[in-house]
């Protein structure tokens, strides 16, 4: 089953999204396989968003992100990482369709409340950066035979 690595970045911790966005995916039918509050560090800020490196926002990036806790998840489920990006909605609040994470809560694309990872490869490396593998949980939900 595919997983993927979804972050309520600190402006949604802050602005008391975590249950709202956790609530979203539950109801949709993933299943919530690792979670935490957590603190990133600089070097896993720069290390999550490397392929900015060269952009003039990447300073300011690696600054929010760092600002205050994220909390971290990883998310399994058929089509996972390309259904959640749906869910998130347009990077930039202003293209975000209405009933999307950031079409309903986010206003500027400095601050669009929530990551999630774009491709298998990424899901795989940004998993990486942010949980260690005895944090992850595999367990069995009878519910999965009423979703697939
Ligand atoms: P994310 O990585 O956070 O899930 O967002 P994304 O794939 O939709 O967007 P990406 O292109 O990867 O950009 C990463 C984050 O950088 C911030 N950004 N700021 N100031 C700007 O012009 C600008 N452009 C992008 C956004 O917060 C975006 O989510
Ligand atoms: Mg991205």
């Amino acid at each position: 089953m595919e997983r993927t690595y979804l972050m309520v970045k600190p402006d949604g911790v802050q602005r008391n999204l975590i249950g709202e966005i956790v609530s979203r995916f539950e109801k949709k039918g993933f299943q919530l396989v690792g979670a935490k509050l957590m603190q990133v560090s600089k070097d896993q800020a720069e290390t999550h968003y490397a392929e900015h490196k060269e952009r003039p926002f990447f300073g300011e990036l690696v600054d929010f992100i760092t600002s205050s806790p994220v909390f971290a998840m990883v998310w399994e489920g058929e089509n996972v990482i390309a259904t959640a990006r749906q869910m998130m909605g347009a990077t930039n609040p202003k293209d975000s369709a209405p009933g999307t994470i950031r079409g309903e809560y986010a206003a500027t694309v400095g601050k669009n409340i929530i990551h999630g990872s774009d491709s298998p490869a990424s899901a795989e490396r940004e998993i990486g950066i942010f949980f260690n593998q005895n944090e992850l949980v595999e367990y069995s939900k009878l519910i999965k035979e009423w979703v697939y």
